[in-house]
C-alpha cells in the first residue's frame, strides 16, 4: 500500500496510528507530499481528485480518501472490529468521538489557514471567532467524558488524541487544558502509546 501524507497533517496521523496500532504500519509506503489550499498539488490531484491528504493506494490500485475511510479500510484489512467497533452503541460512541475530534481539526485547521496564509488585510476576525467558538465547545465536550475513557483506544480517541496535539503544535498558546484537566490528563497518558509516539506532528 502506498500513503499520501504530510508530517505535520493530523487527518495523515490519524491514519498512520490506526497502521501502526493494527500492526500495518510495514506493510505501507510513506509518500511525503505537501498540500496547500492557495497552491493545489495536481499530482496528489491525480490520485486524490479533492487533493488532500491522506490518501491511500491500496494493493489492488484503489484509491482510498478521506481518512475515515481509509481508517476503517485499515481496520476492515486487519480482520475488523479493532479501531472501529462492529456494532450497537460502542460503534456510535466511536464514530461520534471520531467526528467530534475531525471536527475539532477542521475549525482548527480553517484558523490555521486563516492565519498563516490569508493576506492579512482579508483577514475576518468574525469568522476565525466562529471558528474558534467551535473548537471551545467541541473541546468542552470532550472535557465532559474524557474521565469516563479509561484504556479505551478506538477510533475516536485517536481522532481526539491527533487532533488535541495538533492544537498544541499549531497553537501552543492556546491554553486548551487550563478548563479541561481530564482531557489534558488523558492526552497526556495515551501520548505514550508507541503509535502516537512514533507518529508527532512535525513541519
Ligand atoms: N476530511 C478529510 C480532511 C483532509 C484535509 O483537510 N487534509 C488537509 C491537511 S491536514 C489538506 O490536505 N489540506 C489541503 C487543502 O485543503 O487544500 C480527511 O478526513 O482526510
Amino acid at each position: 500500500m502506498k500513503l499520501w501524507h504530510s508530517p505535520p497533517s493530523p487527518f495523515a496521523r490519524k491514519v498512520r496510528v490506526c497502521a501502526i496500532e493494527l500492526g500495518l504500519g510495514g506493510k505501507i509506503d510513506m509518500i511525503e507530499t505537501r498540500v496547500a489550499p492557495n497552491k493545489p498539488n495536481l499530482e496528489l490531484a491525480r490520485e486524490n481528485p479533492l487533493i488532500k491528504v491522506p490518501a491511500l493506494a491500496t494493493d489492488e490500485g484503489t484509491v482510498l480518501y478521506d481518512s475515515r475511510v481509509i481508517c476503517e479500510y485499515l481496520d476492515a484489512l486487519a480482520g475488523g472490529n479493532r479501531m472501529f467497533p462492529a456494532a450497537g452503541a460502542a460503534r456510535w460512541d466511536a464514530l461520534r468521538r471520531q467526528a467530534l475530534g475531525d471536527g475539532i481539526i477542521d475549525a482548527g485547521v480553517l484558523r490555521r489557514y486563516e492565519l498563516a496564509l490569508r493576506p492579512e488585510a482579508l483577514r475576518w476576525d468574525e469568522w476565525l471567532a466562529g471558528q474558534q467558538a467551535k473548537l471551545d465547545h467541541a473541546l468542552d465536550a470532550a472535557e465532559r467524558e474524557a474521565g469516563a475513557w479509561g484504556e479505551a483506544f478506538d477510533i475516536g480517541h485517536v481522532t481526539l488524541a491527533c487532533a488535541l496535539a495538533w492544537l498544541d503544535f499549531r497553537f501552543p498558546d492556546a491554553g486548551w487544558r487550563a478548563a479541561r484537566p481530564q482531557l489534558g490528563a488523558w492526552l497526556g497518558r495515551v501520548s505514550t502509546r508507541p503509535s502516537l509516539a512514533q507518529t508527532a506532528p512535525s513541519a
